[in-house]
């Protein structure tokens, strides 16, 4: 979602925050704008809406000089993306810029209203910038008023301010959105994403809930909520610097779904051997809480929330413990039981998804007796705030919709599903070696997946037209349906549903005739005689249909019939595997489409909002 950079520097600092906000594009945004200090003590502000190469234009043609400035990607929640709408917002002296949602901000507005401020927006965001404005007039300092305007505010912010009477100085506020400060040799940074800074540091300090910062040149000083001064720890990133190129590929969704073999390899070292699951590879003292769980709640969304529905099949099935999953937007606001020996597992591909976080945070005052997360950052506030983390290894994902972070997700879970059956005895030795070869196998197998690449791309045209789209799977392919769908929906616009194929009958049946594609995933496996029954219901109603299938289920092109036939895998990797081509699928849909595949209109990555 939208991003933020900031520096305090003895050099011209445009350059390095725009740069910054390149690097943070890939999470979606609707508009950019910048404000340096200029050595006169001059504040120039540039906004524009749309691509951050609108903002380069506008410096090119009137370069910002000075080394203190601020800079922002807005993802619109509140104001429609209009260059008054863009951060930095500001007041008087002061400027300001804002990730999350101020709650309270109407009563603030009317407050601060009546006090005389004008507003210039419709954001939330600018309440922070007129507040700070008022309480600067009784305070000692910036970082007073700063600390007096946050203690007001409800909701989330990670925000920085900056005023113009103090060059050389930025306060920063975390709560609910995180904020890292970049430290430099005469010189510091700070971004919502160590990524945006990769440039100019290596070293980084990440601020805690309720801290704010105030960074000079020299110095950076750290309070936390009670204003006490505090030491936070520095990390030295160790980053792939360059994900964000994308070699030869045309779009990053594209390299990163060829990238899922070696990133299901990555996962999967250093958690195997011989034939077996090292539990403690899942987390210091994971083994004995395994153990002891007596259900699995997990938390989650989009489309971390599909893994945790496939997950669910196996932790019934493999690890013997019951499950239950749910969005992470409903868990947090409704009233729930936890239940004795309750495990909770979020998941997340960025670790700072808003709801997921705030789901963890109450069940961390409910009894739960562990959490633990599955998440592909290392340093994100859910692996920070959990008692232990399985890290997926996916490598830094930057196309909106998600891939290999969800196969990831799959791989992770599958050996948790391993070791926890295994520590509860529910698993035999035999099945565990069976589970661990299949999931070796795995990805070289996706490798052999990636040439129907053509097959899958000519199958595409048909969909050139189509406006709705319904995909069908029982049991864990079910969930697998369901990705596959929201993959359709978020990269090609095509509305696509997805249903257990038994539902069929219940209503969606209704939908069915020559216009409606159903994309069926059907392998050959237990399941199969009753997703072949509802294959007919579909044709006999003169459905068009896509079937996903390997050679044992039988399966061949006739009328109204279309078939991709996969090589055989074993059938606990299966979900795995199949996702691989209906990503494909959606990928070459998006292209006809001609939408904008990496940045989808109106989605973000990492949603810091709820
Ligand atoms: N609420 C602010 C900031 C939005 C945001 O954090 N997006 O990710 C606005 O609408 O400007």
């Amino acid at each position: 979602m939208c991003g933020i950079v900031g520096a305090v520097a003895q050099r011209d600092i445009a350059e390095i925050l725009v740069d910054g906000l390149h690097r943070l594009e890939y999470r979606g945004y609707d508009s950019a704008g910048i404000a340096v200090l200029n050595l006169d003590k001059q504040m120039q502000i540039v906004r524009r809406v749309g691509k951050v190469k609108a903002l380069d234009e506008a410096l090119d043609a009137n370069p910002l000089l000075g080394g203190t400035g601020i800079a922002h990607t807005r993802w619109a929640t509140h104001g429609e993306p209009s260059e008054t709408n863009a951060h930095p917002h500001r007041s008087g002296n002061i400027a300001v810029v804002h990730n999350g949602i101020i709650e309270n901000y109407e009563e603030l507005r009317s407050e601060l209203q009546a006090r005389g401020y004008p507003f210039q927006s419709q954001t939330d965001t600018e309440v922070i910038a007129h507040l700070v404005e008022w309480e600067l007039r009784s305070a000692k300092s910036l970082l007073e008023a700063v600390q007096k305007a946050v203690v007001q505010l409800r909701g989330a912010y990670g925000t920085v301010v900056m005023n113009q009477a103090e060059p050389e100085h930025l306060i920063v506020a975390r709560s609910g959105s995180p904020l890292v400060i970049g430290l430099g040799m005469g010189e510091n940074f700070l971004a919502s994403d160590p990524l945006a800074l990769l440039n100019v540091t290596r070293r980084f300090i990440y601020l805690e809930e309720g801290d704010v910062a105030e960074i000079t040149r020299r110095s950076v000083d750290i309070f936390d909520r009670s204003g006490v001064k505090v030491v936070r720890e520095i990390h030295e990133g160790n980053f792939e610097q360059d994900a964000a190129d994308k070699g030869q590929y045309r779009h990053y969704m594209q390299k990163e779904i060829f990238e899922q073999p070696v990133a299901i390899r990555n996962t999967l070292e250093g958690r195997i051997t011989n034939d077996k699951v090292v539990v403690d590879a899942i987390g210091a003292n994971a083994a004995q809480i395994l153990k002891d769980a007596q259900h699995i709640q997990i938390v989650a969304c989009g489309t971390s929330y599909n893994a945790g529905m496939v997950a669910r099949y196996w932790f019934e099935s493999i690890a013997g413990v019951s499950c239950d999953v749910e969005i992470a937007s409903e868990f947090r606001y409704r009233k729930f039981v936890t239940r004795p020996n309750s495990l909770l597992i979020t998941l997340s591909q960025s670790g700072e998804t808003a709801d997921t976080l705030a789901a963890l945070r109450l069940a961390k005052e409910s009894g739960f007796m562990a959490a633990m997360t599955i998440c592909n950052v290392a340093s994100s506030s859910l692996v920070r705030e959990s008692d232990f983390a399985f890290m997926t290894k996916a490598g830094v994902e930057i196309g909106v919709a998600s891939t290999k972070a969800f196969t990831t997700q799959l791989t992770c879970l599958l050996l948790l599903n391993v070791a926890i059956g295994r520590l509860k005895g529910n698993l035999s030795e035999e099945q565990e070696k069976h589970i661990v070869q299949s999931l070796q196998r795995l990805p070289a197998q996706i490798e052999s997946t990636l040439v129907f690449d053509k097959a899958i791309e000519k199958l595409s045209e048909d969909f050139a037209d189509k406006h709705h789209t319904l995909f069908l799977g029982r049991g864990e392919f079910y969930p697998i349906a369901m990705e596959s769908a929201l993959k359709l929906k978020e990269i090609s616009y095509i509305h696509a549903e997805a249903y257990a194929a038994g539902e069929l009958k219940h209503g969606p049946l209704a939908l069915i005739d020559s216009d409606m594609p159903v994309i069926v995933v059907a392998p050959e496996n237990d399941l199969l005689e009753k997703v072949k029954s509802n294959i007919e219901e579909v044709r006999a109603r003169g459905g068009q249909l896509y079937v996903f299938a390997d050679h044992d289920a039988g399966f061949s092109d006739s009328e109204g019939f279309k078939t991709i036939v996969m090589p055989k895998v074993d059938e606990v990797t299966a979900p795995i595997f199949y996702t691989v081509p209906l990503q494909l699928l959606s990928y070459h849909i998006a292209l006809i489409k001609g939408t904008d595949v990496d940045q989808p209109r109106n989605l973000a990555k990492a949603v810091t909002v709820e």
